[in-house]
């Protein structure tokens, strides 16, 4: 749903202004320093994307589904790298208290959260629990009005960052179903919390990620999310339908971006007399390329006008997310096979990006995850 075309259009050229003049300029010194640079995440701040999906209410902008979408399609025009430090602020570290925090717990932190002061983490990933989410082992006991934490999360995205993180435990280690775990906010500097080395990855450099670490923790029982035990693992669930379909639209940005390189690049390579734009074969893999863009991209949009609608869209968040990030990897090979021997080294944005990419098909549920959940409704619904 999109509430004003015309603020929306003013909203999305203002964002693609930035990333044209502020944010691609800056790719590459990103990617040497590991860093977003200080003035880079200041102006990211003024444009209000720590907040596009927090409520108007706390301070945010309140995009609906489709709006965010079409956000993401822009921000995804340079590197991921840039939307990862938004990224959970506006999705898997804020939905939880958004969509089952306690009035005080949303007044308490969605409005840093909207501003940026504050950066949201969503710790659910263990060194044991990855795609087996609900077999975390992180425990949280009840102690004299706290509850008590231990365990390791690990991957965690923007950590390093975080003031806050959503954690997912155990409160009842003897139920080792979904139904024994819950979610706290756990607030950085909390005696018991320590972050670990800042991980080296494949790519994505400027984004980061690292373990979270609780030693007999103590949380005040006012941090349990929504003040309900045992509906923590349906809300991280809940959290995830919504970040799959944004990571989804990032991927149809990034994809556009490379194949804008690559075509930029045939067009301007010549190769036995003539631009190599001109053979059928460079023209095969950039028409399908486009073809497969295009579909991500009507997938994406309905998917996200259902869940505006109230439908449950766990399957089309995961059938969304499935083939975009797919279809991103895809593209991204026939970018770097378009660019050839260019395409190999680092001069060339394409490097970097076809780095960049490969977590798409990982994080937020690997694409055998997403395959899972859409096999799983289909049974269900078959069976009534
Ligand atoms: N929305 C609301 N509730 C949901 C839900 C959703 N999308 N998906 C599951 N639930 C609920 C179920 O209804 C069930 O509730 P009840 O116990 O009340 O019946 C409960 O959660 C358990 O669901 P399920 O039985 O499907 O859990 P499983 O352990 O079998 O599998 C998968 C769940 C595999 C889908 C889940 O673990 C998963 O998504 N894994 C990947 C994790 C991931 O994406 N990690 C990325 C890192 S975080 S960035």
């Amino acid at each position: 749903m999109i509430r004003d075309p015309d603020t929306l259009a003013l909203l999305t050229e203002a964002i693609g202004r930035f990333v044209r003049e502020q944010l691609i300029p800056n790719e590459s010194l990103v990617a040497e320093t590991d860093a977003v640079p200080e003035p880079i995440i200041a102006e990211m701040k003024k444009l209000g994307l720590f907040g596009l999906s927090i409520p108007e209410g706390y301070g945010g902008l309140g995009l609906t589904m489709e709006e965010e979408v079409e956000v993401a399609f822009v921000l995804g025009g340079t590197s991921p790298a840039f939307r990862s430090l938004i990224g959970t602020n506006n999705g898997i570290g804020s939905q939880g208290i958004i969509l089952d925090g306690t009035a005080e717990q949303k007044a308490r932190y969605l409005p840093r959260l909207a501003s940026g002061e504050l950066v949201a983490a969503f710790a659910l990933t263990e060194p044991g629990s990855g795609s087996d989410a609900a077999s975390l082992s992180t425990t949280a006991l009840p102690r004299e009005g706290h509850y008590v934490l231990n365990g390791t999360k690990r991957y965690i995205t923007n950590a390093p960052e975080a003031g806050i993180f959503t954690v997912m435990a155990r409160t009842d280690p003897a139920d080792k179903s979904p139904r024994g775990i819950s979610a706290f906010i756990v607030e950085r500097g909390t005696p018991g919390l320590a972050l670990g080395r800042v991980d080296r990855k494949m790519g994505q450099r400027g984004a980061h990620t690292c373990d979270v670490i609780f030693e007999d923790c103590r949380v005040p029982a006012t941090q349990l999310l929504g003040g309900r035990e045992g509906v923590g693992f349906r809300t991280a669930m809940k959290v995830l339908d919504k970040g799959r379909l944004h990571i989804a639209a990032v991927c149809v940005g990034v994809a556009e971006r490379m194949l804008a390189d690559a075509l930029a690049y045939a067009m301007a390579r010549k190769q036995f007399g003539q631009p190599i734009a001109e053979f059928q074969l460079i023209q095969a893999m950039l028409a399908d390329s486009r073809t497969e863009i295009y579909a991500s991209r009507s997938m994406v949009l309905d998917a996200a006008r259902r869940r505006d609608d109230g439908k449950d869209v766990t399957t089309e968040a995961a059938c969304s997310k499935l083939f975009a990030s797919e279809m991103c990897g895809r593209v991204a090979d026939r970018a770097v096979q378009i660019h050839g021997g260019a395409g190999y080294v680092s001069d060339y944005a394409i490097e970097r990006f076809y780095r960049d990419v490969r977590l798409f098909r990982i994080y937020e549920g690997t694409s055998q995850i997403q395959q899972l959940v859409i096999a799983r409704n289909m049974i269900r619904e078959a069976k009534g």
